[in-house]
């Protein structure tokens, strides 16, 4: 067999049924290889390799599978360099692929060369450069190991054409080598949990405060049997979002920067703070000094790397959290003294400081679009991928999730752009789930170009377009902390007023660009609403519709996301208004 061959019969041999490619000079004896395996997998091409990248998170996200996307040497390699760096933030488990210049020439600045394996070294889980295709079969394996263990993350595989067309026979079980990765026995010891078990115990003010790692480590019923059980209320990071059902009383919705009041006062004041799969990420603790200080930590995570990395814990476990979790389940009992107090308190702070907007908002304000799509979905369970921005933390807070892996955000990154290639690959995973991105006007226009991939490859995926003409988020902070001067955060053109703050109306008289036109020109379904009174028509348009469709919602860009913790601040300096 060619280097080619082996490569692909490894992905049919690992499972893979779909890959996101883009091809070129470097990359297309592996294209002409994947033909011959078309039966066993579905190439989709995107139309940027970035869209592929993110479309492989998204079918990643969604499913829970490991995922696979490709490209060419040096441009199409560095077009995956932000899907890849997103992956190592939000330990997505990816295998990225690259065509590279042939071995020969390596080093001598070659037609499209770049050196991706260095690029990437930073941001990968590992990564490999293939000099040898004896060596290729093991370092599929061993990447897709790598990349689906412990802490998952991504593999970048570098692939020399001569590589690509060497021919030998492959040993598919040839033994993996890698010295120093032990992932199995990280597991929480017996005398950890029942030390877990007492301090749930003693407490009186505990809090669950639960990630992206629960997601991962596919552990949210045991997070679920956990907190029914002991009555522990729970708060979940931008990752976590999914995890636990935020219609659930016991759901204190997301904490952090944008998260409710209530999390935040909860952690605050929480004497316990069971700490599940997260990182003590900045964006959640503000200042990390004043974060929960008030109480004993519990951090428990597969990652060694991240215990007492940002914030000491007392008691810090190294453990894969579903095992960890069930064991508890196994011995934990309710606290002593009863959590009646604890949680009427936290009902009361729930009444006081819901997450709210202006209701009689004569248009369509973002947060009232997304409940309205959030109620009227609420059976289908649907897929939500986001862009980044205000849209995204509206998202994260008016929708609600109860199923793990209906929430696919670019969170540790924060990559515009992400949400449309996210969807589309998600949809790809699930075909038969109604997938929407509720996206912004800047974010969307990132990858807009995936718009026709998603007509051509029939992928229907939805778009919730919150359009209002900005750069909402940063917009936010210039009118907060830089009085409201506008620094290149219009999206329209720049001799429109709203270019330098000065618009008169609540919103640009001339809108840019024509979206729906835009969409029309992909070939989807499209529809522009302005009138609060026919949002819901339009919702139901765009999800009835059969094939993509982009929704075009007016909004305001006045708008602020709140609450708010200002970066860097404490509870104390929380932003209600
Ligand atoms: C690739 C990238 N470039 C820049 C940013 C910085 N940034 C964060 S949010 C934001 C505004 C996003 O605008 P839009 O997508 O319209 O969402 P909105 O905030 O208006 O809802 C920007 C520029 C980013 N997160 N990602
Ligand atoms: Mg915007």
């Amino acid at each position: 067999m060619n280097g080619a061959d082996i490569l692909i019969e490894s992905l049919v041999n690992h499972g893979v049924d779909i890959i996101f490619a883009y091809p070129g000079g470097a990359s297309m004896p592996l294209h002409q290889s994947l033909t011959k395996y078309k039966d066993r997998i579905r190439t989709i091409l995107p139309r940027h390799e970035q869209g592929g990248g993110f479309a492989a998170q998204g079918y990643t996200r969604s499913s829970g599978r490991v995922s696979v996307c490709m490209a060419t040497s040096g441009p199409g390699a560095t077009n995956l360099v932000t899907p890849i760096a997103d992956a190592k933030m939000d330990s997505i488990p990816l295998i990225a692929i690259t065509g590279q210049v042939g071995t020969s020439v390596i080093g001598t600045d070659a037609f499209q060369e770049t050196p991706i394996v260095e690029v990437c070294r930073g941001i990968t889980k590992h990564h490999y450069l293939v000099t040898d295709v004896n060596d290729l079969a093991r370092i599929v394996r061993e990447a897709f190991h790598l990349a689906t263990t412990g802490r998952p993350g991504p593999v970048l595989i570098d692939l020399p054409k001569d590589i690509q067309q060497a021919q030998t026979v492959p040993d598919f079980k040839a033994p993996m080598y890698l010295p120093g990765y032990h992932v199995e026995d990280r597991r929480a010891r017996p005398e950890q949990i029942a030390q877990v078990a007492a301090a749930i115990r003693r407490a009186r003010r505990p809090v669950i405060y639960a990630g992206g790692g629960v997601i991962a480590g596919d552990a949210s019923a045991e997070l679920f049997e956990l907190a029914k059980k002991t009555q522990i209320p729970v708060t979940t990071t931008l990752m976590g979002l999914s995890c636990f059902p935020t219609d659930d009383p016991l759901a204190l919705d997301m904490l952090g920067m944008h998260g409710s009041v209530y999390a935040n006062y909860a952690v605050n004041e929480a004497d316990l703070l069971l700490a599940f799969g997260v990182r003590f990420d900045d964006r959640v603790t503000g200042k990390v000094s004043e974060f929960a200080k008030h109480g004993k930590i519990v951090h428990i995570d597969i990652d060694p790397s991240e215990i007492n990395k940002n914030k000491e814990a007392h008691i810090p476990i190294i453990s894969d959290i579903r095992f960890a979790l069930a064991e508890l389940n196994k011995v934990v009992q309710p606290p002593e003294a009863g959590l009646d107090e604890w949680n009427a308190q936290i009902a009361a702070w729930k009444r006081s400081d819901p997450f709210t907007y202006d209701k009689d908002y004569p248009g369509i304000v973002p947060q009232y679009a997304i409940s309205e799509l959030s109620k009227m979905t609420r059976d289908l369970k649907p897929i939500v991928a986001v862009g980044v921005g205000q849209h995204q933390m509206w998202s994260a807070q008016y929708f609600d999730f109860t199923v793990p892996r209906t929430w696919l955000s670019s969170s540790g990154l924060g990559t515009m752009g992400f949400g449309l290639p996210a969807a589309m690959g998600a949809k790809a995973a699930n075909p038969d789930r109604l997938v929407i991105d509720i996206d912004g006007d800047g974010s969307f226009l990132m990858n807009i170009q995936e718009l026709a991939t998603c007509v051509c490859e029939k992928l229907p995926v939805k778009v919730l377009l919150l359009n209002n003409q900005h750069l909402g988020m940063v917009m936010q902070w210039e009118d907060r902390f830089h009085a409201s001067n506008r620094a290149h955060t219009y999206l329209g053109p720049i001799d429109n007023p709203e270019a330098i703050g000065k618009g008169d109306g609540i919103g640009p008289k001339k809108r840019y660009p024509d979206f729906v036109g835009i969409a029309r020109g992909f070939g989807c379904g499209a529809r522009y609403v302005k009138e609060k009174a026919d949002l819901h028509d339009a919702l139901r348009e765009m999800i009835d519709y059969d094939g993509p469709f982009v929704l075009d919602v007016e909004v305001p860009y006045q708008e602020h996301v709140l609450p708010m913790i200002p970066s860097g601040k404490t509870v104390k300096d929380l932003i209600k208004q």
